[in-house]
């Protein structure tokens, strides 16, 4: 088989499976469906490329789990991002109308009941890692608690937020994207290895060194979408950080220099994965997929 065709079946099987699983995870609609049970599945169903439980299943073949398992953790850090984009498509925040080719869940439900659907999503993550069959359910849990709070995800944001209308440096930047964005990145590919069997420090490190390179590089693609990609391709209002006068890798390196510094992100990914062998070749497909992305 063609490795691409490869890539293109495994990626949307996985992204099958996950919606799967969500659908599962998530309150019916079935009967007493209330608003907020069908805000929770309009925010995280039938949308999304599903970056970070793809990292998940795949970080989870280099530990050798069973993809029912992996499950979980796919699930647990989709519910999370779901979670993320909610918050932040609300007026207090990004104030944005189009997410995933469709109105924002504030705009199709009201900011309460968009701000509930986040907390409930939030709350559901948590509940399915605890439940799952991982090796040490516990664990799992402190390490998204973690990606996702204060030192993590939150705390990204609130950097973010906070440098509305001042410089950022690159250092600047980058310092709150591996927090805002690419903690949970991280988290999925942790989350995916502690599926499986114990991985030895090297390979775990191996695996974090990847995860690091191809977060940032999502990140620096993100910004250069955000500048030549459209709402009809992205799904989500284009041009906004040049609007909002963000600090951006491209306003920061100019988009040739940005792609540059993606391309390298991308060659230090697969450098990282050289010690993982063959059981890593997903992750490094991602890693292509990831930075040569069109939406
Ligand atoms: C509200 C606590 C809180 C945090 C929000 C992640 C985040 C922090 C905000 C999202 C804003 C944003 C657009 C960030 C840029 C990177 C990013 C997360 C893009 C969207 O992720 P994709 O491309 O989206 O994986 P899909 O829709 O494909 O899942």
């Amino acid at each position: 088989m063609n490795p691409d065709l490869a890539w293109q079946v495994w990626s949307e099987e996985r992204q099958r499976r996950v919606e799967h699983v969500l659908d599962r995870l998530l309150p019916s609609v079935e009967s007493g469906a209330t608003s907020l049970h069908r805000a929770m599945r309009y925010a995280v169903l039938g949308g999304g490329k599903r970056v970070r439980p793809l990292l998940a299943y795949a970080a989870g073949e280099v530990a050798g789990a069973d993809p029912d398992v992996a499950d979980a953790a796919a699930a647990a850090v989709e519910l999370i991002h779901a979670y993320s984009l909610v918050h932040d498509d609300l007026p207090a925040m990004d104030n944005d109308t189009l997410r995933r080719g469709k109105p924002t869940c504030h705009v199709a439900f009201g900011e309460a009941m968009a701000l509930l659907a986040g907390d409930a999503l939030q709350a559901l993550a948590f509940d399915a890692l605890a439940r799952a069959r991982l090796p040490d359910p516990a664990a799992a849990c402190a390490l998204l608690a973690e990606a996702a709070g204060e030192h993590g995800m939150a705390g990204g944001q609130a950097i973010d937020l906070e440098a509305v209308g001042r410089t950022l440096d690159l250092a600047e930047l980058e310092t709150m994207h591996r927090m805002k964005t690419g903690a949970l990145i991280r988290a999925a590919v942790r989350l995916g290895a502690a599926c499986g069997r114990p991985l030895a420090a090297p390979a775990l490190a191996a695996l974090d060194a990847y995860a690091q390179a191809a977060g940032l590089a999502f990140q620096v693609v993100d910004d250069v979408l955000d500048v030549e990609g459209s709402a009809e391709t992205l799904g989500k209002t284009a041009g906004k950080d040049a609007l909002q006068a963000k600090p951006t890798f491209v306003s920061l390196l100019g988009p040739a220099a940005a792609k540059a510094r993606a391309e390298a992100l991308r060659r230090e990914a697969h450098a990282a994965l050289a010690p993982l062998g063959g059981a890593a070749r997903r992750l490094a497909e991602l890693a292509d997929w990831i930075v040569l992305r069109q939406r």
